[in-house]
């Protein structure tokens, strides 16, 4: 690598080379210098804050010397990289991941007690990154922590939001948003000055033809916006790769024309202007499995490809290689169809910049790009305007023009009497406006796409893609199941369970390689060792009692079935399922005898998760819930037999610990449409069972654990046609339980049933798309089931022991050895 300092002064340098603090002592100098000299504190005025702050800039030091030795080996190596393009990370708290994964938690708690804190308080400090919406970005996150666990070369790409989602209050029974600024103190960001890159956007093309008379175009005017970065290390566990995330905040190009603005006393233009440009990396668009098509959503979506493969791009120009190397350097996944411009922006960097002839350029993109699918929802897939896109991009608009021109010609060539085929296929859909099908456009410039669970990518090769597998053949399309890490969501969120685990296991290899629990079967029916499991479920069941107490008065009894579905909240995910289910068991219970309420068993269903603020049936979802809880949570009829429990503002840091907590957890989503789920994973790997469809990863889930440990119910993907036509034509007639419920609803016993009126259409008028009333005879005999199964908590513990015995495939190092294996042609780099 070349230096900025002269050979022989290198030394110098060693010497004081910076060096990673490896016992209490150095631990504890590090943060009482920070204390002192970072942050301007001393011991007299320490709060938890300044102490978290010490402790992490402590940690970060750490991280910074492995992510340094990490980079000039991997640049040194000049092997293949891989980059991960997400528009959302949804990274959680660092300091207890940096500490665990740096193997060094016991000796800073011992060294922190020592200076008069606890790290559990210190750890609460933090803020969550919030980056992310839900499933989609904890994956990214979950990917990022396995690519550095496992050695891989590799970066993620995002965008620095000023704002992630946005925190929940819960007021008067409703859903209000609070804005998230998460910025005031992340020591866990860099900003590199050094690293800018000038982003532009809307103009004009100009053409003109050159001397050898080919004919070539320039993108000219138009705004410019400066795309600065900001690196975030990520640090693998038990091993020093240390890799790097790079996130963009948009801020005013420093161009002439500001300035003269500026100078001509123009001031509130000028800030306007600044203004403008620095709203594009402001907010993370709160929708989850929707897409809204606003045009500052897309021009987030340019500023970061555009930024991001220009960076790319100069690394590999940089190592001096031709550009047909270049598939062999560098593999770029797309997470969804969200950076799908990054095809369109690296064929026009390479034809319109480096005068690459259009074939070898289209070569090199298709060989470069993978797409990950995560979602068949129609409402989901994006779908930008040609209008809008000619406005805001209008050289990608040519470029994708000719895409579509040269992929349908070949089409036509292999299927020539085929018309509507064309039509079908075609990346522009002729509706008014005419709009760009991102997915189509992901598929023609990837060299591969796959789906994150195997229902789901076998559902995009029959449903949504069936055109393009005739068209290019079944092996382009793939199947990599998603994964956890199992160091977040096991050993951080549940570490006295993974203390058990490696005490049987002898060690905790198994964070490495998670097949090992299956060495956790022969202990299933061991009684001491069952006791010991269900004492840990019970201990993090009372914190979360806790918790509930604390945050919204009512008391639960932790003894009692904690049933948990948090998730955003959306129809396809049928929390409004769940609701009516425990009205069912409300009026169930408030017919019985005294003496047969004493044979029940006791539920807390717990439900959280957020409404798009746009959203209005999720939010109503929200209402009935909370109104609900009102009712029963008063009824002295009822008592401990059922509670009801909206957690306000679901975050990462509180599935950390809902899913240790859990006996139960409710995936139930309707069959066809929960592309993987990854809460499910995490549920049963913290030993709780789970009751769910036939949807996404919980068939696998079911395949690796076992029928008998799994609840499963509900109509099958297959039937979900055929049930829909039957609501079209009015076949159906309501179930009668989810009938009883309803005319409670509209009795008002829940308050004003005006609210909920809309919940009531979407299950008779609105023709019950979801298919709630298919699936609730099902539903409500199942979880009588449960209540059987946990009236034997022998048999229980079994099961759950057995099941997070069998989950060893569920980890997100599984995942990303699949990808690396079969889509990115990636090598790990040892350190
Ligand atoms: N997913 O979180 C999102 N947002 C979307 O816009 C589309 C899909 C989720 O992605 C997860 C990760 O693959 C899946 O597990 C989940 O089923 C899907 O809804």
């Amino acid at each position: 690598i070349e230096s900025s300092i002269p050979a022989p002064l290198r030394d110098t340098w060693k010497k004081f080379a910076a060096t990673e603090f490896k016992e209490k002592e150095a631990f504890q100098k590090e943060v009482v210098k920070h204390i002192e000299t970072t942050l301007a504190r001393s011991l007299y005025n320490c709060d938890e804050l300044a102490a978290y702050s010490g402790v992490a800039l402590a940690f970060r030091d750490r991280l910074i010397i492995d992510w340094n030795k990490t980079q000039q080996a991997h640049t040194l190596l000049d092997q293949k990289r891989v980059y991960y393009l997400s528009l959302e990370f949804l990274m959680g708290r660092t300091l207890d991941n940096a500490m665990l994964n740096q193997q060094m938690k016991d000796t800073a708690v011992d060294g922190i007690s020592e200076l008069g804190f606890r790290m559990e308080d210190l750890i609460d400090q933090e803020h969550d990154a919030a980056l992310g919406n839900g499933g989609l970005g904890r994956l990214a996150a979950c990917f990022l922590d396995s690519l550095a666990s496992l050695n891989f070369p590799a970066w993620g790409y995002g965008l620095r939001y000023r704002y992630g989602i946005f925190k929940q209050e819960i007021i008067d029974g409703y859903q209000v948003e609070v804005p998230d600024y998460w910025l005031d103190f992340n020591p866990w960001e860099f900003p590199r000055h050094d690293i800018t890159v000038d982003i532009m956007f809307y103009g004009h093309v100009r053409k003109y033809t050159e001397e050898d008379g080919r004919t070539s175009h320039v993108w000219e005017g138009g705004e410019v916006v400066q795309a600065l970065a900001y690196d975030v290390p990520i640090p693998g566990y038990g091993t020093p790769t240390t890799n790097n995330l790079r996130l963009w905040s948009s801020k005013p190009s420093t161009g002439e024309f500001d300035f003269q603005k500026f100078n001509s006393g123009d001031y509130e233009s000028s800030v306007r202007d600044q203004q403008r440009a620095e709203t594009i990396s402001a907010v993370l668009y709160p929708n989850d499995n929707i897409d809204v098509g606003k045009e500052l959503r897309l021009k987030q979506q340019y500023f970061w490809v555009a930024a991001s493969l220009y960076d790319i791009v100069r690394r590999f120009k940089k190592s001096g290689r031709a550009w047909s190397d270049f598939p062999e350097q560098v593999a770029i996944q797309l997470n969804d169809t969200h950076p799908t411009l990054a095809i369109v922006e690296l064929q026009r960097i390479l034809i319109d910049k480096e005068q690459l002839d259009w074939d070898d350029a289209w070569n090199i993109v298709t060989q470069t790009f993978g797409y990950t699918n995560h979602t068949v929802l129609p409402e989901a897939l994006e779908k930008w305007s040609v209008p809008l896109v000619q406005n805001l991009l209008p050289r990608h608009l040519q470029i994708i023009y000719e895409i579509n021109l040269y992929f349908l010609q070949t089409v036509e060539r292999r299927f020539p009497k085929d018309r509507d085929l064309l039509r079908r296929v075609s990346i522009i859909e002729e509706s008014n406006p005419q709009v760009i099908r991102m997915a189509y456009l992901a598929i023609i410039g990837s060299k591969k796409v796959n789906g994150v669970a195997e229902l789901h990518s076998d559902l995009i090769k029959s449903t949504i893609f069936k055109d393009f597998v005739t068209i290019f053949g079944p092996d382009k399309f793939t199947n990599v199941t998603n994964g956890v890490t199992p160091r977040r969501w096991l050993h951080q969120a549940n570490p006295k369970l993974s203390a058990l685990i490696a005490e049987k296991l002898g060690g905790y290899q198994f964070l490495k390689d998670l097949t090992l629990l299956n060495g956790l079967e022969k202990w299933a029916d061991d009684k001491d060792f069952q006791r010991e499991w269900m004492d840990i479920k019970y201990s993090n069941k009372q914190r979360l009692a806790k918790y509930i107490k604390e945050t919204t008065g009512i008391a639960v009894n932790p003894h009692a079935l904690f049933d948990i579905q948090v998730k955003r909240i959306h129809e396809y995910k049928r929390q409004q399922m769940n609701i009516f289910g425990v009205i069912s068991r409300y009026l169930a219970l408030k017919k019985m005898t005294k003496a047969e309420r004493a044979k029940q068993v006791q539920r807390v269903s717990i439900f959280g998760g957020k409404a798009a603020p746009g959203y209005w049936m999720a939010k109503t979802i929200i209402r009935l819930i909370t109104a609900v809880s009102e009712v029963v949570n008063n009824d002295i009829d009822v008592g401990d037999l059922l509670k009801v429990v909206f957690i306000e503002d679901y975050n990462v840091s509180k599935a950390e610990f809902l899913c240790p907590a859990s006996d139960l957890s409710e995936h139930i989503s309707t069959a066809g449409t929960e592309a993987s789920g990854t809460s499910n994973m995490k549920f049963v790997l913290n030993g709780g069972l789970i009751i769910g469809t036939c949807d996404g990863a919980n068939i696998e889930i079911t395949r690796e654990i076992g029928e008998d440990r799994i609840f499963l119910f509900g109509h099958l993907a297959e039937d979900v046609e055929d049930l829909r036509h039957a609501h079209r034509y009015g076949k159906t007639e309501m179930d009668p339980a989810l009938r009883e419920v309803c005319d409670e609803i509209q009795k008002g016993t829940f308050g004003d049933p005006g609210i909920f009126g809309g919940l009531i259409h979407a299950l008779t008028d609105g023709g019950d798309y979801y298919l709630v009333s298919d699936d609730f005879a099902s539903y409500l005999a199942t979880h009588k089931l449960v209540d059987e199964a946990f009236k034997d908590p022998q048999s229980w513990a079994n099961k759950c022991i057995m099941s997070v015995s069998a989950m060893g495939f569920f980890t997100s190092d599984r995942a990303i050895q699949e990808y690396a294996e079969n889509i990115w042609n990636l090598e790990p780099v040892p350190m």
